[in-house]
Parts: C-alpha cells; structure tokens; sequence
C-alpha cells in the first residue's frame, strides 16, 4: 500500500494510526501542503481533489481519510474500528464525523490561505477564525465525551475506535494554533492517553520522514 501523506496533514495522521492499529505496513509518498505539491499535476491525476490523503492499494486509489479507514477495517477486521452493535457504529461514526465534517474543513488550509489572501485578513483574524471554530467544535464533542467515555482512555467503548483516531490530531491542530484546551479536560484527557499508545506514538507528525 501507498499513502499520500504529509507530515502535519492531520487527515493523513489519521490514516497513519489507522494502518499502524491494523498493523500494516505501507510505503509513504510525501507532498508538502506548504509548497503545493497537492496541487500539482503528479498529485491531482491521483486524487482529482487536491487533498491529502490518498490510499493506493493494489493499484487502486482511495480519497478521504474517513472511506480510507471503513475500507481498512473492512478488508482487515481486526482489530475493529467500530463497536458491534448498530448503536455503538452510529455513536462511533458520528464523533468521528463531528470532527472529520464539521470541525476539520473549516480550519483547512484552502480556507486559510482564501481567508488570508481574497479575504484580505491579518493573522491575528485568521488565528481568530481558527481558534474560534475549535472552541465551537470542541465545546459539543467534550459534552459527548463526558457522556460516552467511562473509562478515559477512549472516546467509547473500551479500545480505539474511528473516534479515538480522528480525535487525536483534531487536538495536535488545536495545540499547534495554542488553542485554550483548559474548557476540554475530558478531552485532553483522552488525547493524551491515546497518544502514548506506541500505534498513535509512531503516526505523531513529528515522528514521520518528512517532518521538518
Ligand atoms: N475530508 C478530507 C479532508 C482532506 C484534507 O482537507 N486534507 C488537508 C490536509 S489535512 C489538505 O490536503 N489540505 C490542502 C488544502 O487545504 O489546500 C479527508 O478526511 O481526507
């Protein structure tokens, strides 16, 4: 398998964790966000979308972190992404897609840069904007994960799920924008307990080839 990635794309974090929970190994093919080496054309006939990750396997390509992990963990059920039972998947799911839909796309690169440059906003503005959409996004998913996490050690149930691996490098963003985390201490909490786990250890940005 190959994996378009690049070191602070926190989707392709996600993929990361993912591939190293189901233990597969995968060569990485790196593009520099900063530089536009997504929008280039030895990227774009890959991924049509111009955004990172994409999954290569067996020559096919897969786009968007989310089908990338479903499509793991259908191929490799072991261990499950997802609880067993209808109501767990649809709990599980829609944490993940709070953060992977609602939270993530609006703090986007694409939307900086369009903040930054047609928009005409200084940084103090766009680290507002960012700042600001983190606080609205993490003020329902604390809620949740004070609801759904008894043990604090994964967002639900009792081992990582598409919950847990999303929610990771939603908080490494927030920290590297030094969001103020101290209104979420449940999920600090969860972060950073997932984080010492060695399979999110060795998906961290920093810990990746290309991290500069
Ligand atoms: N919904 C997509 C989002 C992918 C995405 O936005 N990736 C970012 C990096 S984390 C990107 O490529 N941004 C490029 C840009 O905004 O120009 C997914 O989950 O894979």
């Amino acid at each position: 398998m190959r994996l378009y990635t690049f070191w602070r794309s926190s989707a392709a974090y996600r993929v990361r964790i993912a591939l190293n929970l189901k233990g597969l190994g995968y060569s990485s093919i790196s593009k520099a966000l900063g530089k536009g080496a997504h929008l280039a054309a030895d990227y774009t006939v890959v991924n049509p979308q111009g955004l990172i990750p994409a999954l290569e396997d067996d020559g096919h390509v897969i786009a968007q972190s989310l089908a990338i992990m479903e499509y793991l963990d259908e191929t490799h059920p072991l261990p499950p992404f997802l609880p067993a039972d209808p109501l767990g998947r649809a709990t599980v799911r829609s944490i993940a897609q709070a953060i992977a839909c609602d939270i993530h796309p609006l703090n986007n690169l694409r939307v900086l840069n369009y903040l930054r440059g047609s928009l005409a906003a200084d940084d103090a503005t766009v680290t507002g904007w960012y700042r600001h959409w983190i606080g609205v996004g993490f003020a329902g998913l604390e809620e949740l994960a004070r609801r759904h996490s008894r043990s604090r050690r994964f967002f639900y149930g009792e081992a990582p799920t598409l919950a847990d691996i999303c929610l990771v490098p939603q908080v490494y963003n927030a920290r590297r924008f030094e969001c103020d985390l101290a209104p979420y201490p449940t999920l600090v909490a969860l972060s950073n307990a997932l984080e010492a786990i060695p399979e999110f250890a060795a998906a961290r940005p920093e810990a990746q080839p290309d991290a500069s």
